[in-house]
């Protein structure tokens, strides 16, 4: 039995981008698993695997943490419709991994962090308050959030232009079907989306046809999840 342990907000919130990769790891491969919702101040919950972050991926008696090696791990255990089929398909996707964890999630951050710390679980707040007051060096999240989203938008939009000009050519990022690459850049489509009314895209945008697409992947499990 497989449980995932997920980041949760107020209201059974999901927000991750990084359980978000893993959850569409596990449909892709049509893997059940049990979900097991963690707060940030829960930490306690996670310490078998001895991982501070979430998400945290159970196997039995297998404790996996971070969700790149959720991945690698999933490949492994379970090789049946496989995320990375071939090792240019491995390495293409890591690549991909590695660009939307510091070019997108860099983007998305700053313009959304005062609706994210607003829709964090009321016994989490401090936390939140604490640890990214640190980040940011400040603990005024909503001016911070405003002058961030003076440029903050465009910014992210032009830091997309690399899956823009795959997605203006093909369904996914994957070519005709989606792989990881796609995961990984939706949950961060998902963490926004969970944590703020913003509109990030304009509707003619590639990647805006690019995220309905994905929002209705795997019997629409993005699109029913619980939004800002
Ligand atoms: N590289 C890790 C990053 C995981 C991560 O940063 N998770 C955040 C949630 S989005 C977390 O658990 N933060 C806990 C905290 O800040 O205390 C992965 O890909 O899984």
């Amino acid at each position: 039995m497989i449980t995932l342990y997920d980041l949760v907000f107020q209201n059974d919130r999901r927000p991750s981008p990084f359980c978000w990769r893993a959850k569409f790891a596990l449909a892709h491969k049509g893997l059940p698993w049990k979900d097991e919702p963690t707060g940030f101040t829960e930490k306690h919950k996670i310490a078998f695997a001895d991982s501070q972050l979430l998400p945290v991926l159970k196997d039995s008696e297998t404790a996996v943490k971070d969700s790149w090696a959720i991945a690698c791990h999933l490949d492994k255990a379970y090789p049946d419709k496989p995320l990375f089929a071939t090792e240019q398909e491995l390495l293409a996707a890591q690549l991909a991994n590695g660009w939307v964890d510091i070019a997108i999630n860099g983007a998305i951050f700053p313009i959304v962090v005062a609706d994210l710390v607003e829709r964090v679980r009321p016994e989490d707040k401090a936390y939140i308050i604490e640890s990214r007051g640190k980040r940011l060096g400040t603990a005024d999240f909503g001016g911070f959030q405003a002058r961030a989203r003076e440029k903050g938008v465009a910014t992210l939009r032009t830091a997309l232009e690399p899956a823009r000009r795959v997605l203006r050519e093909r369904k996914f990022l994957g070519g005709t079907r989606s792989n990881y690459a796609d995961y990984a850049l939706f949950g961060s489509f998902m963490w926004a989306h969970v944590t703020s009314p913003l509109a990030l895209l304009e509707s003619d945008d590639p990647i805006y046809t690019w995220r309905e697409r994905m929002f209705d992947a795997f019997d629409g499990m993005g699109r029913k999840a619980k939004a800002a």
